[in-house]
């Protein structure tokens, strides 16, 4: 819940009163904020981006190899955290929505400038699949029989990301966004890894609920306008 303190200290526009399904949450921001400079590595996007329509969102799900819980490992949920924020800063998307769970993560995300899907999900999966192979190889050696897979011809590839480009839809109205967001906050929940969504550190509950942006920050300047 929130605290009158933080209540306060989130701007009221960006409040609204009764959104779907009952909760309060954050409202999208209205349009003219969309004027206002976007993000860089250091500070601001270089290209101003325009909104090019819901058409555009992507919720994106993706597991890990044969759906093994390799994201119960803090360690590469931070390796994933840095290469999603890395890839961000390269490639033109904003993200929007987020959840890693154990064994598999959705995101929703909003590709610009013509960033294809494919090319934002390799920036994502390739550095964590090299972080881990490494640190597997070096650190324990033992494990790396789960994560490999033996081809044909016999050479071995160690692999943290099932083969594939994973689950991939379009979002074509404001509803659906709202329900998609809701839906990837609330798979902690329905897992029964926590009762309450904000309890589960890895996901934009937070940053949605409570202007909290902890591990991955959301893209709050180029929301969508809606009216709820
Ligand atoms: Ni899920």
């Amino acid at each position: 819940m929130l605290t009158a303190a933080l209540r306060a200290a989130v701007p009221p526009r960006l409040w609204v009163k009764d959104v779907p399904g009952g909760t309060t949450g954050l409202a999208w921001p209205r349009s003219e904020r969309y004027s206002t400079p976007m993000r860089t590595a250091d500070g601001y996007r270089k290209c101003r981006r325009r909104y090019e329509g819901l058409g555009h969102a992507r919720y994106l799900t993706f597991s890990c190899y044969h759906n093994q819980p390799f994201l119960r490992s803090e360690r590469a949920c931070h390796w994933l955290r840095d290469a999603t924020a890395a890839a961000r800063d390269t490639l033109q998307f904003d993200l929007w929505a987020w959840v890693l769970m154990p064994d598999h993560v959705h995101l929703l995300l909003h590709p610009c400038g013509g960033t294809a899907v494919g090319s934002i999900l390799r920036a994502i999966k390739e550095p964590v699949s090299r972080h881990a192979a490494a640190w597997v190889r070096k650190n324990a050696p033992d494990f790396l029989w789960r994560m490999e897979e033996i081809r044909p011809n016999g050479r071995r590839i160690v692999r943290f990301w099932q083969p594939g480009g994973g689950y991939d839809r379009n979002i074509h109205s404001a509803e659906e966004l709202h329900e998609k967001i809701d839906y990837i906050h609330r798979n902690p929940v329905r897992a029964g890894l926590v009762e309450d969504p904000a309890a589960w550190p890895w996901s934009s509950y937070s940053a949605w609920h409570d202007c909290i942006d902890g591990p991955l920050p959301i893209d709050r300047t180029t929301l969508p306008p809606i009216d709820v």
